[in-house]
């Protein structure tokens, strides 16, 4: 567990790193693929939601949410990444879809950074952006350390 410090910029320089974004938001389509069928099914995305707590918690902090509440916003978000409407979404729909949240979440934060506490094996793509950020500074780290 280890607290992280993100603000709009950190997402957003993760959504807009294409090769990044797209490896690891690809290895987390393949792990909630459950049933390895290549798309996932409004039970698979409902379980990834709830795997990434964006829903049900509050950037880190848990909110209670009515059980109705949170099928609606379920649906409406299966509705949201399924753009062509065939029940299912597919690699390339996830992406755009996390790729538009991801952006919407940086809007939100805009210059204030905010801090999350997370476990080390969090699956959130909030995380994954921290991580990316996190990777940037130390390989920039690096060659300094080796002249000095
Ligand atoms: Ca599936």
């Amino acid at each position: 567990m280890g607290v992280v410090i993100i603000d709009g910029t950190t997402v957003r320089d993760f959504a807009n790193n294409e090769e990044e974004f797209n490896k690891r938001v690809d290895s987390q389509f393949a792990s909630l693929d459950l049933n390895n069928d290549g798309v996932l099914s409004r039970s698979e995305l409902r379980t990834a939601f709830q795997s990434m707590r964006l829903i049900e918690t509050h950037f880190g902090l848990d909110v209670a949410t009515p059980n109705d509440e949170l099928a609606r916003l379920y649906d409406t978000i299966f509705d949201s990444f399924d753009g062509d409407r065939s029940g299912a979404v597919d690699p390339a729909e996830f992406r755009a879809e996390i790729r538009n949240i991801l952006l919407a979440i940086a809007d939100g934060l805009g210059s204030s950074p905010i801090q999350m506490i997370l476990e080390d094996d969090d699956p959130s793509f909030l995380k994954q952006a921290a991580d990316l950020e996190a990777s940037k500074l130390a390989s920039k780290d690096e060659p300094s350390e080796k002249k000095a």
